[in-house]
């Protein structure tokens, strides 16, 4: 059955008459050539809707770009190698305002909106948490109206897709782009070479260019984004990599050398091939520099070209405007490469002179830090920098040296710091390195962290030198997260309630509103609802976990989360073994005792880096002590532990409205921000964490007694590693009693010595409790027991949970960019007229 045989086709798209959207979807199902016009199951059902839904998006991406091209507003660009877009047609409609108009539409058609934006696949172009802050940042960008882009690459793999096997977790290739992206307009117009390899050419007048190597084509794609309840949408501007025609050697090909007559083909087919999946290791480093490089290139040839483009009749002696017309925020120092990028299109393809050009440069480009962890602070090696990219090796030297040399003629007292603070590292002459952060430092006019303590940490460790001598380059943004997708989206029922209680949905862009409900924190009604609404999501969430595990949870237990990256720091193995605490607790208890017990299921959920061995075993711990646990029909009505697979944004939507108490318990001062946190806390789920990154202020926010608190501060975590050291560490039993658990052999045969151990010693690689959570784990207990007592106490726990969402205005991502732009990138709103 076709769809033309339900609805008539019509080309126009539907203004938010369900008639006309319902022909526009007919229309897109017989004459969008990606399916055979007699077939209209789910999945052509989605593909016509988003196609439909893009017609929309669309008309709102062009007018405001001519909008801008006409007003010429300043334009921030946001460089990042990540963004997690996840799915886009619940968001897209929502933001549109015609949600109902299109789940009447497909009435027509006999499906309900909410199942074909199920059909959607994840756009996962990201690890983790700075990916999804992109994310994020784009949709306040389009929302708040301002001129701004995202520009990244268009992997043809996201990350990897998560398989739970025997012997753990298993990795696929995550095939979004399997049939194609609805999403994605590519501009066959908007083309830009990107150089590799070759030498420099030095000219009679001494002027240098870069020139031979290999050269690719990068070819833009637009993902329109839109803002909520505006006109504007703006670009996240993804480049892939193309060889040309030219560079395909029929001559051997018709000779039969079918491989190396494609050479550069394929060469350029790996640029975009897959997302580097390493969160914070270092791993296929020439691929990933040209990554990079790539990213770098495209983009700042094509913010150019629109400077020029927005005004022809700037001429080269007008670069000095630069800066007041664009800002470059580079997210991490992944696409530090933009620096030298930027220096050399001035210099070699503008004709300025070093001076001009460093000035335009610097005013241009900011920098965000978001680890302080030394593993994922990047280093190029030289030799590596100078074979890709000679050119920008020799400007990366040059800033080097000018930067010594200034600190040399003003600042006579810091010549003893030189060293560390420099952008070479040559200290090991077999394996010299660039530092990225220290060339971002030293190369952009702000700086920044991402919570209040991280960027605290930078100014007092990590970059403190160079606060001494630049006091004022160094800002402080707390992330946020889009309250649209995080709330109005994934929790219908909670937003409904929360409309109805502030009497206004203006809480969806003003999202300080939410303070509003603190006034019926003892409300009965509310409470009421707010349980109802809570229980709806449990339910989702659970049908959820047995449709993917094959383990049924009770609703009526506590649900408590985990999910992010699997990563030593953020101490996944500190939850289990209290899930593995808490079971040989409930073993030991007679029956009676039992029946005080506040039944728990613990669900943990996220990736471990391929080639991360302790991660992976500790994903593989959690899925152990699950089949004992859940199998066991003594404490099965008490606790279950459960590990969610495939852990990306949109299971994240199922999982966190549907949370009662979700777990942050980095070591402290690791975590530079967490922004799950944010988005547990704003759908009124209580945090148990440690003080760090973004906890910290959340906890002043939502009052600390709505808040778990336990573990040792960041300022104690150097003295309890020497304690550790020294021998003074007494470990506390309940600790030992729960590795020793595990080391019995209760939770199968699997070999944990390896992890148990890196929790043993006093020091040394792999060993001794870098991460303290032998420390933390009496205070994360007695933390957990509060929980337990809390939770008892219904009234008591809705009240915190209410207060948690009311305490979350802070965390807006629209309030963290309305800051970037006043204050790092000095742009304004320019909506749409
Ligand atoms: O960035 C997030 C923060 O909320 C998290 O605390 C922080 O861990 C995360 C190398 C990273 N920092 N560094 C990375 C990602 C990929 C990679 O290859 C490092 N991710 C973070 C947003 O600020």
């Amino acid at each position: 059955m076709s769809a033309a045989d339900k609805v008539k086709p019509a080309a126009t798209p539907g203004s938010a008459d369900p008639a006309a959207i319902a022909g526009n979807i007919s229309y897109h199902a017989q004459y969008s050539p990606h399916f055979s016009p007699f077939a209209f199951g789910p999945e052509q059902a989605f593909f016509s809707t988003a196609e439909s839904v893009r017609d929309h998006l669309l008309q709102r991406w062009n007018d405001t770009y001519v909008h801008f091209h006409k007003t010429d507003p300043k334009q921030t660009y946001y460089l990042s190698m990540e963004y997690l877009q996840g799915r886009a047609l619940s968001n897209a409609v929502g933001s549109l305002g015609i949600t109902g108009a299109y789940a009447e539409a497909l009435k027509k058609f006999g499906y309900e909106l909410e199942a074909i934006a199920g059909q959607e696949r994840d756009a996962a172009l990201g690890n983790g948490g700075l990916g999804r802050l992109a994310s994020c940042f784009l949709d306040s960008m389009a929302t708040l109206n301002l001129p701004a882009w995202g520009y990244g690459l268009r992997y043809r793999y996201g990350l990897f897709k998560q398989i739970i096997a025997k012997e753990g977790q298993e990795e696929f290739a995550e095939d979004w782009l399997d049939k194609f992206s609805p999403w994605e307009i590519v501009r066959h117009d908007v083309v830009y070479p990107i150089r590799f390899f070759g030498h420099v050419e030095i000219s009679p007048d001494g002027t240098r260019k870069w020139a031979g190597g290999e050269v690719m084509s990068a070819l833009a794609y637009d993902v329109p984004i839109p803002g909520y309840k505006t006109k504007n949408a703006i670009s996240l501007r993804l480049w892939d990599a193309k060889a040309t025609a030219q560079d395909f050697n029929l001559f051997q090909f018709n000779d039969g050398q079918y491989e190396s007559a494609a050479q550069l083909h394929s060469r350029a087919q790996q640029i975009c091939a897959v997302l580097y999946p390493g969160d914070a290791t270092e791993e296929g480093k020439l691929l990933r520099l040209k990554q990079q490089y790539f990213l770098c290139s495209a983009s700042l040839q094509d913010i150019i070209f629109r400077f020029k483009e927005r005004k022809p009749d700037r001429v080269s002696g007008k670069w000095s405007e630069f800066p007041s017309k664009v800002a470059v925020q580079m997210n991490d120092t992944h696409p530090t490469l933009a620096i030298p990028e930027l220096m050399r299109l001035l210099m070699d393809e503008e004709g300025l002179g070093w001076d001009e050009a460093w000035d335009v440069t610097n005013k241009t480009v900011a920098y965000t830090n978001h680890t302080v962890l030394p593993e994922a602070l990047e280093k190029w090696s030289q030799t590596v920098m100078r074979k890709l990219l000679p050119r920008h090796m020799e400007i990366i030297e040059e800033i080097d040296k000018r930067f010594r040399e200034m600190v040399i003629s003003t600042r006579k007292d810091m010549e003893g710091k030189i060293e560390s603070m420099r952008v070479l590292d040559n200290s090991n002459p077999e394996k010299p390195v660039v530092r990225m952060a220290n060339l971002c430092v030293v190369s952009s006019h702000t700086v920044n962290g991402v919570a209040e303590l991280h960027s605290n940490i930078l100014k007092e460790e990590l970059f403190a030198d160079y606060v001494s001598i630049w006091p004022k380059k160094f800002q402080n943004k707390t992330n946020g997260i889009t309250p649209r997708r995080w709330l109005r989206f994934c929790n219908p029922e909670l937003s409904e309630i929360v409309t109805k209680w502030l009497k206004t949905d203006q809480w969806t862009s003003n999202l300080d509103l939410l303070i509003g409900l603190r006034k019926f924190a003892d409300d009965e009604k509310l409470h009421a609802e707010w349980a109802a609404a809570k229980l709806a999501s449990k339910k989702r969430l659970a049908k959820h976990v047995l449709d993917v595990t094959g383990v049924t949870i009770d609703p009526n237990s506590l649900f408590d989360i985990q999910i992010k990256r699997i990563h030593e720091y953020k101490r996944q193995l500190l939850n289990i073994l209290g899930a593995v605490y808490r079971y040989k607790k409930l073993k030991e208890m007679s029956a009676e005792e039992k029946q005080k017990v506040t039944p728990r299921t613990v669900m943990v959920g996220g990736k471990a880096f391929a080639t991360y061995t302790n991660a992976k075993r500790i994903v593989k711990l959690v899925n152990d002590v699950g089949a004992v646990v859940n199998n066991d029909p003594d404490v099965n009505k008490y606790l279950k532990v459960v590990f969610i697979p495939n852990y990306n944004v949109s299971v994240a939507e199922v999982l966190i409205p549907g949370s009662e108490l979700s777990q942050h318990i980095s070591t402290a001062g690791m975590e530079a921000s967490g922004t799950s946190n944010m988005k547990f806390s704003l759908n009124g789920c209580l945090i148990i964490g440690t003080l760090d990154g973004a906890n910290v202020e959340i906890r002043e926010e939502v009052g600390q007694d709505n808040f778990f608190l336990f573990g040792a501060k960041a300022d104690q975590i150097a003295g309890l590693r020497k304690d550790r050291e020294n021998g003074l560490f007494k470990p506390d039993p309940r600790f030992e009693e729960a590795k020793q658990l595990v080391r019995s052999g209760a939770f199968g045969s699997y070999d944990y010595t390896p992890l148990l151990d890196s929790l043993e010693g006093n020091s040394g690689f792999g060993r001794g409790d870098y991460f303290l959570v032998g420390y933390d784990f009496p205070s994360y207990i007695e933390a957990q027991a509060r929980v337990d007592e809390a939770y008892k106490d219904k009234k008591r726990w809705i009240k915190m949970s209410i207060l948690n969402t009311a305490g979350s205005g802070k965390f807006s991502s629209d309030r963290t960019i309305d800051q970037y732009a006043k204050e790092i990138w000095g742009i304004t709103a320019s909506p749409v007229p």
